[in-house]
């Protein structure tokens, strides 16, 4: 053995970051470089203070407005601007989204996300959303939306209607988001994280690997969501589902030990958030699904479809659980 493994091997302890300690993208690239068995060891030791590593979180989608979105995200495939045969739709039916969440509920989900294909919702779409929100949650299931940015009152509206969740993703290092979108910028993200941390809705943000970035964005974009002061409560990692159409759609596939580091760097950096392995899981196969979670994810996005593509069904979650001794975080309300 060299001196090297030894010391290694000797490292029990993850670093202690209070709360107000800034994490600097120097360090944050240095975890993305520790040796794939380091790297892992130091997130479980994190994973373990704060959370049963057998559990895990389901979440079901639901896109209630799809396509014909005017911004231009490169690896979108509702953005108007792009021809991926998603066709555009108007907002789903209060009925419609409430059979679509009692169907998620009744398969073990205990969270329901909302999805719509827009830049910003209007005055009169926040209202609609928010009889969506008011009518899931009467379910009693745990709410979320993502709908594009947002203005100054529409977090507060959602909020009293029982929103406990909004996504809102950074998706890349600030350095790289201009490669990726010009329709807006990321300080409009920022600006409308701060919206619904200000209404005291809870925050989902995270991003997407595999769109061409360097390791040292992926850094970035870690020490970006490290680094809001509190860090969200949610955090998705998405790997990029490479859609026709879409300017990012012959992107080479990123290696997918990479995407496990990602998981890693943001269970260590993020201690108590939920880390969701989010888009790609179809694509991943089950044995990369499962260093995943060792690497600390403990939520997964739950139901045969993402917004507009395709995730793995119900049954084959249930079985890969099953198969690796793990479980639902919780059991949905009126279950046992
Ligand atoms: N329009 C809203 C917005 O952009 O915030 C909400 C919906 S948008 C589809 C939500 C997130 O889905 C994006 O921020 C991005 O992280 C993720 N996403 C979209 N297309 C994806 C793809 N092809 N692969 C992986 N993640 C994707
Ligand atoms: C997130 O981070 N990923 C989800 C959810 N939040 C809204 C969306 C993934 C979309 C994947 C491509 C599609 O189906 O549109
Ligand atoms: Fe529109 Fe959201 Fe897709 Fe961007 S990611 S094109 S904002 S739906």
């Amino acid at each position: 053995m060299t001196e090297q493994t030894i010391t290694l091997h000797r490292a029990p302890k993850a670093p202690v970051h209070p709360k107000a300690e800034r994490w600097s993208v120097d360090a944050i690239e240095a975890l993305f470089q520790l040796p794939f068995p380091e790297l892992l060891y130091r997130a479980q030791i994190v994973h373990r203070e704060h959370f049963d590593p057998t559990k895990i979180e389901f979440a079901t989608l639901l896109s209630v407005k799809t396509g014909g979105c005017p911004e231009n995200c490169g690896y979108c495939p509702q953005s108007a601007e792009f021809d991926t045969g998603v066709k555009a739709s108007k907002l789903m039916e209060l009925e419609e989204v409430l059979f679509a969440a009692q169907r998620a509920k009744d398969a073990g989900a205990t969270r329901f996300c909302m999805g719509a294909a827009w830049r910003a919702p209007k005055d009169r779409d926040i209202e609609k959303v928010a009889d969506l929100v008011r009518g899931v949650k009467g379910l009693g299931m745990e709410t979320c939306a993502t709908l594009g940015m947002l203005e100054d009152g529409h977090a507060e509206q959602l909020r009293d209607a029982g929103l406990d969740f909004y996504n809102h993703n950074l998706d890349t290092a600030p350095e790289f988001y201009g490669d990726i979108v010009s329709t807006r910028d990321y300080q409009d993200r920022l600006d409308t994280l701060a919206r619904v941390r200000g209404a005291g809705v809870k925050v989902c943000s995270g991003g997407i690997v595999g769109m061409g970035e360097t390791v040292r964005h992926r850094a970035g974009l870690i020490a970006e969501l490290a680094n809001l002061d509190p860090y969200p409560e949610s955090v998705p990692i998405n790997n990029l589902v490479r859609v026709e159409g879409t300017p990012l759609a012959d992107q080479a596939p990123i290696d997918p030990f990479e995407f496990v580091r990602t998981i890693a760097v943001a269970r260590i950096t993020m201690p108590k958030a939920r880390v969701r392995l989010s888009a790609g899981r179809q694509q991943m196969g089950e044995a990369i699904q499962a260093l995943c979670f060792l690497a600390g994810a403990n939520s997964i996005f739950y139901g045969d479809k993402l917004l507009v593509t395709g995730n793995p069904d119900t049954e084959a979650d249930m079985r890969l659980m099953q198969r690796l001794g793990m479980s639902p975080a919780q059991q949905p309300p009126g279950k046992t």
